[in-house]
């Protein structure tokens, strides 16, 4: 069964033309003018996208004291119901566990998901298992990505030394490190002496989180990334000091990217003051929203490419599960959703104010990571060959977002009454409409994993700057006898 999508106009990350896209088999066989099949879908008036990618979401996650409220099933649901049709979330071991038994309960738990899905693999503490797990991923498991936490201290954190280590290790393997660049020692100083204060509130979550601790982490794994020579992504980029860093690794021609989440780009930190209990701690996640210079920074480097992918981190969290930290905002669940509203989003704030091209946004949603990922051309793309992975985009479809009609299973959104204009028609995964005019018609279990190849690049900058800190020969006279 051939199913053609008719009187579009396919935009890509680099073009814009018309075009009919013929699918069959859950790719797309066929690009071009008049074409025929059994089922024809309307894309009159849209545009014919990769559907998104989420590189960053944390689905059914263990995560301090409980477990992120969406699961593969809801997860995947709602990133469908946004143009979403590829998520990747990050798989974590237990301290002492081996990297592949962690893998284990992912894959039980993806079993569910309704679209094509990979996992980042967590390097959650340093160990002879963990040097030699890595390479079973890359090699056996089609992982080459794997994240590291500078934060959570005493739980998910890794010290330099640990991060050394590992980022050596990937760099001779293929893998790529990601990092959640906070200073960990420093937040948890900083939350024991707000909370002794009588700090208790969600408000001094953000207090305990500045953007100095954000921009001196992503500085000094971009440093620890070009000793050890592997390339580096900076998840949840939130602020000027760590987009600062970010840019200045790029001029000097390393291999280094930042992601940028659409709620640090449309929500700002005053969501956390004067406002209600439940209101705040809804949107408390790590990094905290930031100001409106902080979110002018992400939106240009957006604009200018020195920001290359626009992600959720969708970690969703019930009211009930945010007041575990009544009375103590350390122990407020971290995390918010979004990958519903990510792409309807980031078209409204974004290229509906003339901020980003459809192109500019295809390459943020999809493109990009799917390259970065090692997944391009099967995704983020409108090719033949390519999976039938697309989003035809009604430009004029409008909607308030609202917890009443999400498909998250929480019972908020941190985007409650926002406007959107610029929404799904039709959503395919792998060929099938998931979603027609906001009528869901997932089919629980139809993902696949996406298995992802050791990729070549490396992270050097070859400038003469780069020679200097290899050893060089030394002939040298003149030393003096030690004295006794
Ligand atoms: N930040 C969050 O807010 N939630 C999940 C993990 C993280 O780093
Ligand atoms: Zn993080
Ligand atoms: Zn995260
Ligand atoms: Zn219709």
């Amino acid at each position: 069964m051939s199913t053609v999508i008719k009187n579009g106009t396919v935009v890509t990350a680099d073009l814009t033309y018309k075009a009919d896209v013929l699918v069959e088999g859950g790719v797309i066989t066929e690009i071009g003018m008049n074409l025929t099949g059994d089922k024809e879908l309307d894309a009159t008036g849209c545009f014919v996208m990769p559907g998104g990618i989420d590189p960053h979401t944390h689905l059914e996650m263990p995560f301090m004291g409980t477990y992120s409220s969406d699961d593969f099933e809801s997860g995947t649901r709602a990133a469908l119901a946004g143009g979403t049709t590829m998520v990747v979330d990050f798989a974590l071991p237990n301290p002492g566990e081996s990297l592949l038994d962690a893998l284990k309960r992912w894959d039980n738990k993806s079993t569910r998901a309704n679209c094509d899905y990979s996992f980042h693999m967590a390097v959650t503490w340093w160990g002879e298992q963990v040097f030699d797990d890595i390479k079973t991923v890359i090699e056996t498991r089609g992982i080459n990505t794997f994240k590291h936490f500078m934060a959570y201290k005493g739980a998910l954190m890794v010290n330099d030394d640990e991060l050394f280590a590992s980022f050596k290790r990937l760099a001779e393997l293929g893998g790529t490190a990601l990092v959640h660049a906070e200073n960990g020692d420093v937040v948890a100083e900083l939350s024991a002496k707000l909370l002794a204060e009588g700090n208790t509130g969600p408000e001094a979550h953000a207090y305990s989180r500045p953007p100095q601790v954000e921009g001196e982490a992503t500085n000094r794994a971009i440093m620890i990334a070009d000793m050890a020579g592997v390339p580096l992504y900076v998840v949840h980029t939130s602020c000027e000091e760590a987009h600062e860093a970010i840019r200045r690794a790029k001029m000097q021609g390393k291999r280094v990217w930042g992601e940028p989440l659409i709620q640090h780009l449309t929500l700002d930190e005053s969501e956390y003051f004067n406002q209600d209990w439940d209101h705040a701690a809804r949107r408390v996640m790590s990094p905290p929203f930031r100001n409106k210079q902080h979110q002018d920074s992400l939106w240009n480097g957006l604009q200018s490419g020195t920001l290359s992918v626009v992600a959720t981190d969708h970690c969703a969290f019930t009211s009930e599960q945010k007041r575990f930290g009544v009375g103590d905002f350390t122990k407020i669940p971290n995390g918010t959703g979004g990958l519903e509203d990510r792409m309807p989003m980031l078209w409204t704030h974004g290229v509906n104010t003339g901020r980003l091209t459809p192109n500019e946004f295809v390459a943020v949603t999809s493109t990009n990571i799917a390259k970065i990922l090692n997944c391009y051309p099967k995704k983020g793309a409108v090719l033949v060959g390519a999976d039938a992975d697309l989003v035809v985009w009604d430009p004029e479809k409008s909607k308030t977002i609202s917890a009443a009609s999400q498909q998250s299973s929480i019972d908020y959104n941190v985007f409650e009454g926002k406007e959107v204009k610029g929404l799904p028609r039709f959503t395919l995964t792998r060929g099938q409409v998931a979603v027609h005019d906001g009528e869901i018609r997932t089919q629980e279990g139809h993902g696949d994993f996406v298995a992802r190849e050791a990729n070549t690049t490396v992270n050097k900058a070859l400038s003469t700057w780069k020679e200097l800190t290899a050893p060089r020969p030394v002939e040298r006279t003149g030393i003096p006898a030690t004295g006794v």
